[in-house]
């Protein structure tokens, strides 16, 4: 990706394809230059200077004449989302007269903007340090509700703020650190050696509390993936259909019913979940079958979360033996037991695990199970609105290593406070490698990849 800043850039902002209006963004010390000549405003003439932020109706011209009807806007620096010179031109939302309009612009000096080079732009003006941008790249991307609420946190500088404050504690005790290091003799009144120690642990504590939300963050990002697993005619996937309010997977009176892993993907509490359906686990397959339980005890190793189905109106078998002890080995697990609206036969057998009871018949205990679900992606820490979520695995693992320099710190005080101080100059910078003060070509190119062009 290039980095030249004085180049003006334009691209296409909105989705290919048909639409009430297409805008095309440009940006650049001659944004202005390249695009007050091709517009042309009722009582004015082409070429008539923008005013900074006011908002113009007129036509676009092109070589061959009038492009389209269009609304346009100047942004001059640094009041714009590059902190550079922009024109906002929206148009109607047509394919053929986009590329028009952006042919225009390319033709009379604007350069086709790479993936994400506005967002770079605002980056590298100073506007929005790194981590904000990828808030801006997961917000576009965000499919639930959920995660388009951590991305707007990322993007608003959330984690950036908690960041700060550790920096700030950082940069405290390096200074006493430092202090009585250079001036040993002097009798300078630096804090104690507890007090440091307890402002190390203190914030290395405030990172684990982030690292916490990463699984949480992940889920709501990514989505959750459940595996349903049970022995055959258990219920799981009348269970699948009715968390997803339709009937996806067939659902018959014949045990061994469902023979294959059936996939489908959902919103459960505000959260994308992928419910995976299995074959149940029956203890005398035949051969289709066996395959059918290979790849559900397959998906269940795999799936982030696990629900255990159980049927209440049988006995204890030694097929739901299979089940639970396959249960328990995810991480995140959930005992169910089924058809609550009939006579209950099943005795449970593990007092240290409590069973969720629902009947999907009568769909009851749906609730119930949703939040527990719920649950499972976001801990109360996350779910709280307050709190920033860790969703990105750069985050993390830089929070992580920032923690081990803090313990580490803390550890070496009482050995020397030279060592410490150079265990803090690491955690330092380790933040600034997640705000981008400091980067790499590569870190960036990873990044800013990940956006589509126009923004
Ligand atoms: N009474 C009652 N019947 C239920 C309930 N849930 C499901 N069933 C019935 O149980 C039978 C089996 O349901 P399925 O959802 O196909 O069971 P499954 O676990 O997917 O079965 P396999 O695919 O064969 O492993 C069907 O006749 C359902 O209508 C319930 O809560 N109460
Ligand atoms: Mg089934």
């Amino acid at each position: 990706m290039r980095m030249n800043l004085d180049d003006t850039i334009a691209a296409i902002a909105t989705p290919a394809g048909e639409g009430g209006l297409g805008v095309i963004r440009v940006s650049g010390p001659s944004a202005h230059r390249i695009a007050a000549p091709l517009f042309f405003r009722k009582g004015g003439k082409p070429g008539d200077p923008l005013e900074s932020h006011r908002l113009y109706f007129g036509t676009l011209l092109g070589a061959a004449g009038p492009v389209d009807e269009v609304c346009v806007v100047y942004m001059r620096s640094p009041r714009s989302y590059t902190r550079q010179d922009m024109v906002e031109i929206s148009c109607h939302g047509s394919p053929a007269v986009l590329r028009r309009a952006l042919n225009t612009l390319l033709e009379a000096g604007a350069r086709m903007a790479e993936p994400g080079e506005f967002t770079k732009r605002a980056f590298l003006s100073g506007r929005i340090d790194l981590s904000q941008a990828e808030g801006i790249i997961d917000l576009i991307k965000a499919r639930s509700e959920g995660a388009a609420r951590a991305a707007f946190g990322l993007m608003q500088g959330g984690l950036s703020q908690r960041i700060e404050a550790v920096r700030q504690k950082l940069v405290w005790t390096l200074s006493h650190l430092e202090a009585s290091i250079d001036f040993p003799d002097e009798e300078f009144i630096t804090a104690t050696d507890d007090e440091l120690r307890k402002t190390l642990t203190e914030a290395a504590r405030r990172l684990d509390i982030l690292i916490k939300s990463y699984d949480g963050g992940r889920f709501l990002k990514h989505g959750l993936s459940l595996a349903i697993i049970g022995k055959p005619n258990a219920g799981k996937s009348s269970l699948l259909n009715a968390l997803l309010e339709e009937e996806r997977a067939i659902v018959a009176e014949i045990p061994g019913t469902t023979r294959d892993l059936i996939r489908a993907e959902g919103e459960l509490a505000g959260l994308k979940v992928e419910l995976i359906d299995t074959a149940g686990l029956n203890p005398a397959p035949d051969e289709v079958e066996a395959e059918g339980i290979r790849r559900a005890l397959k998906a269940a190793e795999g799936a982030d979360a696990v629900i255990g189905l159980f049927d209440g109106a049988r006995a204890w078998e030694e097929s739901d033996t299979k089940v639970l002890e396959v249960l328990k080995k995810a991480r995140l697990h959930l005992a169910v037991i089924n058809k609550a609206d009939m006579p209950q036969l099943i005795a449970w057998p593990d007092a240290a695990l409590a069973p969720v009871k629902i009947s999907v018949k009568e769909m009851r205990g749906l609730d119930q199970l949703l939040t527990k679900i719920a649950a499972f992606a976001h801990d109360a820490q996350a779910l709280n609105h307050e709190e920033p979520v860790v969703t990105r695995a750069r985050h993390r693992e830089i929070f992580c290593r920032i923690a081990g320099d803090l313990r580490r710190a803390a550890d070496e005080i009482a050995a020397g406070r030279e060592l410490a101080a150079a265990s803090v100059w690491d955690a330092l910078e380790e933040i600034k490698r997640f705000t981008g003060e400091s980067y790499t070509e590569e870190v960036l190119s990873a990044i800013f990849d990940e956006f589509c062009v126009g923004k």
